[in-house]
């Protein structure tokens, strides 16, 4: 192992004023500065599989950032992103000066770790998405998985959650195939929408990976009545005014997208199809669309789970439901929730990984982020007592959690997650579903500043900690706008800090949005 981690990690050097860092889900920067991150990473995904003696995997992939940069992220055996405890070991590990401090970090972790040499059932499976960076840094991480004496499977090209999907599938001793995830998904998907569906479905998909799989899906998707109208499937730039987190930030719809009728259902997924949003134009005359965002994804969601676990049997009708979102989940929604649903609410910093660790604590925990990032999470014995249920609630509570993908939040799953809720909600609209309630205004911002690192935040990220000062000004800001909400904090996958405001009105939020960026320039640039 020593020679081969030498020779490996000389032939792919750290750049000498790179300092990669692990941040909101992976690390993420310029594709041609990260072929030594990424080469470290797979040294630490062989040392997760043979300290579990389970499947891990890598997703080379930098998601909804703009194309030329590139990331990766990286899978526990569970299917779900790395245990937070390993983040600091791969900080330490990407930011090793030489091959010999990398070496001598592997080594005290196999140590640390008390990881064996036994092979048994170990592998990495890795996957890319389509940026052209992709395969040449997926062949870095095998040959850092391959120092660690593991095999390795390249899967080609992936969603992300695709490949959360087939390590968690690997470990369950359950096919990983693709064809399998469409047969399950769409069968499963049948169970809850029943004989007759007939729906169409605009889909942006983001000039991504999601493209290539949506065409896959496509004739599975035919077969249980949903016909998809895939646009952005690749001609153009990746991400580029397209895709989840264009529509949801400026709510505008793409240009290629201009023949979408008013009443047509629209959506979107990001670069590496974990996120969805949905949409519809408010006339045919403009751009303008009215954004139906992962916190309507959510509640939509919730209201269909909550009937369903009040038609249970007692004691399960009384299993707890919970719905984990982020500060920047929208007000009126963290309402709805609480008073229309009946659920409870928690809130957790940005990032998957929070959010899907919060939802763990209830038998049924709906997670999702406001830019579309989210799944339900089931609890195995709540799973074990529907079994032994003959009713319809039990039966369609079962179909929901195989629709769903358990591993990670999937763009793919997720659009049928929400055909099948609208459609047993007999929501027959959009705009009837935008009207669960009636979104506050608000508005993110993005500034560059020197070193964004220098913020430091508390609350779940609703208050900067540090520098004290920065929030004191917020903080008086803010009180000149009854019932404004505003937060500033640092981005984890992009060279930013982000800006948001919330406010009674568009006009507020606009006038604060300006002076708390104005606060930040002049506190930190
Ligand atoms: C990733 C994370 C999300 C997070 C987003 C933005 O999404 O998986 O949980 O909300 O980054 O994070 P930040 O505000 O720190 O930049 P994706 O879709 O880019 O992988």
């Amino acid at each position: 192992m020593d020679a081969k981690i030498l020779e490996a990690a000389a032939e792919r050097p750290k750049p000498e004023s790179f300092s990669p860092s692990y941040g909101t889900a992976g690390f993420r920067a310029k594709a041609d500065l990260l072929s030594s991150t990424v080469f470290r990473c797979g040294i630490l995904m062989a040392m997760r599989a043979l300290k579990t003696n389970k499947t891990t995997g890598i997703c080379i992939t930098a998601s909804h950032n703009p194309a030329p940069d590139n990331g990766v992220k990286l899978v526990e055996p569970s299917g779900e992103m790395l245990l937070q405890e390993y983040e600091s070991l791969a900080d330490e590990m990407a930011m090793a000066e030489s091959p010999e401090k990398l070496l001598e970090i592997v080594k005290g972790a196999i140590e640390a770790e008390n990881i064996s040499g036994d092979r048994g059932n170990c592998e990495v499976l890795i996957a890319f998405d389509t940026r052209p960076s992709g395969e040449s840094l997926a062949t870095d991480a095998a040959s850092g998985v391959e120092c660690l004496g593991i095999s390795c499977r390249l899967l080609g090209r992936l969603t992300t959650p695709q490949l959360h999907w087939a390590v968690m599938r690997t470990n369950q001793g359950m096919d990983p195939s693709e064809e399998a995830y469409y047969e399950l998904l769409s069968n499963s998907f049948a169970v809850l929408v029943g004989n007759g569906f007939e729906k169409q479905l605009h889909i942006d998909c983001a000039n991504g990976v999601g493209a290539l799989k949506l065409d896959k899906m496509s004739a599975f998707l035919e077969k249980v009545g949903l016909r998809v109208i895939l646009h952005n499937t690749g001609d153009g730039v990746l991400n580029h005014e397209c895709g989840s987190d264009y529509i949801q930030k400026d709510k505008i719809l793409p240009s290629i997208m201009m023949d979408m009728r008013i009443n047509d259902f629209g959506c979107a997924v990001d670069g590496d199809a974990d996120r969805l949003v949905y949409f519809f134009r408010k006339s045919s005359e403009s751009k303008g669309i009215v954004l139906l965002d992962g916190d309507k994804i959510a509640a939509l969601v919730a209201g269909l789970l909550k009937e369903l676990v009040c038609n249970l049997p007692e004691p399960l009708s009384a299993s707890s439901i919970g719905v984990v979102q982020t500060a920047y989940a929208n007000g009126s929604s963290t309402k709805y929730l609480k008073e229309n649903v009946g659920c409870h609410v928690a809130i957790t910093p940005t990032g998957v990984k929070h959010l899907h660790k919060a939802a763990h604590n209830f038998d049924i925990g709906i997670y999702f982020e406001a830019n579309g990032h989210g799944t339900v999470l089931f609890k195995d014995n709540f799973l074990s007592a529907l079994e032994n249920e003959n009713c319809e609630a039990a039966k369609e509570l079962l179909a929901v959690s195989r629709v769903i993908n358990e591993a990670v939040g999937d763009a793919i799953s997720d659009i049928l997650l929400v055909e099948a809720a609208l459609n047993k909600r007999r929501i027959k609209s959009l705009s009837e579903w935008a009207t669960l309630y009636q979104d506050l205004p608000s508005k993110q911002l993005k500034v560059q500043i020197k070193d964004r690192s220098v913020i430091k935040t508390e609350d779940a990220e609703r208050r900067v900690a540090h520098p004290k000062e920065l929030q004191q000004a917020i903080d008086e800001a803010v009180a000149k706008y009854p019932g404004a909400r505003t937060f500033v904090r640092p981005s984890g996958t992009e060279d930013v800090v982000r800006i948001y405001t919330e406010a009674q009105s568009t006009s507020d939020v606009d006038e604060l949005g300006d002076v708390v960026k104005n606060i930040v320039i002049k506190t930190l640039i």
